[in-house]
């Protein structure tokens, strides 16, 4: 059975941990649709190159610049395929996100992170508030959905609980050309989170998260959605911000280490 309905005890867990494991958000006949989408913007069937980047960043040598994606990034997949939204993957983390955080939360943006087999790259350590804006209502939450089996070797996720509750790290990009940004952090700080196809796990924006690189001869990718209250999205609009742009650190506090 899927499932859109949250415990008090997950949410609790959700608003004290900063994040939160939901098993079967989507169903195995789900998954396999999911997956065909998937294909269809990697392929660029869906027309999607210029919101695709490599996550790892352009090599330090151009000449050695990677042949293969390690980190495939592509930013706002329901924008380019508006039909996504009203397919079961968005409905219920949608749901399920307004329960962790209230009724006023609204879908900001998505994306989809793939990492190719044996790319051996990670995600680096990292808050996503770093990312945004600052706002004044910290309020954000994302579903990080698997559509292949997700562990330790292939890049599940790892979060630091608590991190949420406590200052913003300073953030920098982790490499030339563009690379995902990254803050001083280790593993020993948080755990791993190994999940099934079909299941997902929530973080808050302040949480910190990371996943080791694919060494592994399979695929692992993943389905993201983001949502925060609909007068901040608003907000970010008014301000020029939209989730499709570069990859500074726009957050005041994350440059000074700070989190209002
Ligand atoms: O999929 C990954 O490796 C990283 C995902 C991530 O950073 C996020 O969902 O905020």
């Amino acid at each position: 059975m899927t499932s859109d309905i949250l415990t008090t005890s997950q949410i609790d867990f959700f608003n004290q941990q900063g994040y939160l494991f939901v098993e079967n958000l989507l169903s195995k006949q789900e998954v396999e649709e999911y997956r065909q989408v998937y294909e269809d913007f990697l392929s660029n069937k869906i027309e999607s190159a210029n919101y695709r980047a490599d996550l790892a960043g352009l090599a330090e040598d151009p000449d050695k610049k990677a042949e293969v994606e390690r980190i495939t990034q592509i930013m706002i997949p329901s924008r380019l395929f508006p039909p996504l939204l009203s397919r079961p993957l968005h409905r219920r983390s949608h749901a399920l996100a307004r329960q962790l955080l209230g009724e006023d939360l609204e879908l900001d943006f998505d994306m989809l992170i793939d990492k190719a087999p044996f790319t051996n790259t990670p995600t680096p350590w990292h808050q996503d508030a770093s990312y945004w804006i600052s706002m004044p209502d910290t309020r954000a939450v994302s579903c990080w959905v698997a559509l292949d089996e997700a562990i330790k070797d292939n890049g599940c996720m790892w979060y630091i609980p608590k991190s949420h509750l406590l200052p913003i790290r300073p953030h920098r990009p982790s490499a030339k050309g563009g690379g995902a940004l990254i803050c001083d952090a280790i593993e020993s700080e948080g755990g791993a989170v190994e999940i099934q196809p079909g299941s997902c796990v929530f973080h808050h924006g302040g949480t910190l998260h990371y996943s080791r690189g694919n060494s592994t001869g399979k695929r692992r990718r993943a389905f993201i959605t983001n949502f925060r209250p609909g007068s901040m999205i608003r907000y970010e609009r008014e301000n020029g911000f939209d989730h499709t742009g570069d990859r500074a650190v726009k957050n005041e506090e994350a440059k000074s280490g700070d989190f209002a």
